[in-house]
């Protein structure tokens, strides 16, 4: 059996040390970004495995990150691990080992990343670690005798430095994120009739969502600066052209509340929610463009997504730039986003930065990847909130059927044999100009979710069921169907212990 000896056990301590070293110096330097190298690395595992990783990320959901973090992790760590043990190795002395493990390590994280800072950063971490490692430091009776064992401590040091700073530069980041200003006094009034008008369910959000729900094919999010970004309009239109985002904000913008709804959320899942969006209509932006007739567009995005469909789905949309009366978060897309009515999540491009008008159709990210999830949503009643009190039962949740509208949610509590109508809230209220202090709705939205609730009396063992009628009249279909490629159909059901 192999067993490594004694030099080999160190040499492989002080590749990992020197890994994970690079990685923390990578994310000091660049912080949070896509040039962290982890991040580069793992839009790297994405690409190069789109059989499994880049279609189950979605479809796996938040099980499937952790995945491709392992797996990069695992990447990195081989790669840094060996750059270091090559320096170590082909070169005498702990100052040469030092430079040869910064110009290794730094150049693959130059390669992977494309970013300076963060090519630095790794090698530079890295190499101080290789150098602690190189000799024991004189050491007037110390409890350490190896020293082998004192240059792996040495080693230990520098990589625990190399974490803490990170930890710290990251801690220090978010902290100054999360005392968010107040949000808009006119958003706040929309904000408190949507709060009047919610359902007061337990585990479940009111009509306005606590936590957004995100959906990213990478793992860091886009930092886009607002004043080095810009919005092409470019395809089928007289002369391609750009707007800054203050061009934009000077076209007359609206508010609206809106649902978003991913195609690949479970039918009982949670990856759909409201807000209330900041923008400026798409159709004042393509006028001002005088972009002719045609059939489809394609929107591309600053994390190189990108996502094709009819353009009369996108007339009626919204370029967002605020999100419930505050700046639009970078994980929702900073500084800018699409909102298209009705549609599934995955035509709402976030971090948009062109649209493209084209004569004609063409696969985006996730249609490349075999799903078809850019249609219009389907239509659901979830069951997110039951409560049982003294043999009284309640049940209740949202219901979604897009720009189709919610008109009734109809509940079964004997297995489908009967139906009773659930009782539903008011509609949210409709778009308002931005500019308006005092805003006057103008009638319901046209794109947002509804909840339901339903109360009764019960002792025994039971099935609830549970299904939402359109705007149209439409009764939302029992057949099953499963998320991929065009989104879970079916009715949600439970069985209920009293
Ligand atoms: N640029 C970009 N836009 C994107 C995505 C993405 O990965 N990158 N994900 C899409 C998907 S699949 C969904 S469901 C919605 C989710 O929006 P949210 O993260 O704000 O909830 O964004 C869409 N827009
Ligand atoms: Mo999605």
């Amino acid at each position: 059996m192999y067993r490594p000896n004694r030099q080999q056990s160190l040499d492989a301590a002080i590749g990992v040390l020197a890994s994970v070293a690079a990685v923390a110096g990578s994310l000091l330097a660049a912080g949070d970004t896509p040039a962290f190298v982890g991040a580069a690395a793992a839009a790297l595992v994405r690409d190069a495995s789109p059989g499994f990783v880049a279609v189950e990320v979605r479809g796996l959901g938040e099980a499937a990150q952790p995945l491709l973090v392992a797996v990069t992790g695992l990447l990195l760590l081989g790669l840094y691990a060996g750059a270091t043990l090559l320096a170590r190795r082909s070169v005498e002395g702990g100052a040469a080992a030092g430079v040869t493990t910064l110009a290794l390590v730094g150049g693959a994280t130059l390669l992977l990343t494309g970013s300076l800072a963060s090519a630095g950063g790794a090698g530079v971490a890295a190499a101080v670690v290789v150098l602690a490692a190189s000799r024991p430091l004189a050491s007037g009776g110390s409890a350490v005798r190896s020293p082998g064992r004192r240059r792996l401590l040495q080693a230990g040091a520098a990589t625990l430095a190399a974490l803490v700073a990170s930890a710290v530069r990251l801690g220090g980041g978010s902290g100054a994120a999360s005392s968010p200003e107040p949000a808009d006094p006119a958003a706040q009034s929309l904000l408190s009739v949507a709060e009047e008008r919610s359902l007061s369910l337990p585990d479940t959000d009111a009509l306005v969502s606590d936590g957004f729900y995100t959906v990213d094919i990478a793992t860091v999010a886009p930092t886009i600066s607002p004043a080095d970004w810009s919005l092409a309009v470019t395809g089928e239109v007289p002369e391609a052209r750009s707007f800054t985002l203050s061009e934009l904000r000077a076209f007359d913008a609206e508010r609206r509340f809106v649902t978003l709804r991913c195609v690949s959320d479970p039918l009982n899942g949670k990856k759909i929610d409201t807000a209330l969006w900041d923008g400026v209509p798409v159709s004042t932006v393509l006028e001002a463009v005088d972009a002719p007739e045609s059939c489809c567009v394609t929107l591309h995005a600053a994390d190189d997504y990108f996502v094709s469909f009819p353009r009369a789905a996108l007339e009626d949309g919204l370029l967002a730039w605020g999100m419930n009366g505050r700046p639009l978060p970078r994980s929702h897309g900073a500084p800018l986003r699409t909102l298209v009515p009705g549609h599934w999540g995955e035509t709402n491009a976030k971090w948009l930065t062109e649209i493209e008008i084209r004569e004609e159709p063409e696969d985006g990210y996730w249609e490349q990847r075999g799903w078809q999830g850019t249609g219009e949503v389907n239509t659901v009643a979830k069951l997110h909130s039951t409560t049982v009190r003294d043999g009284t039962v309640r049940v209740g949740g949202h219901a979604y059927a897009g720009t189709r509208g919610i008109d009734a949610v109809e509940v079964s509590t004997d297995g489908g044999d009967s139906w009773t109508e659930a009782t539903l809230s008011e509609p949210l209220p409709g778009a308002v100009p931005l500019d308006a202090e005092e805003p006057e709705p103008d009638g319901e939205a046209a794109d947002a979710w509804r909840m339901w609730e339903h109360e009764y009396d019960a002792a025994e063992r039971h099935e609830v069921v549970v299904r939402a009628i359109d705007g149209e009249g439409e009764r939302q279909t029992e057949d099953q169907e499963e998320v991929r490629p065009s989104g879970a159909t079916g009715w949600v059901s439970e069985t209920i212990r009293p």
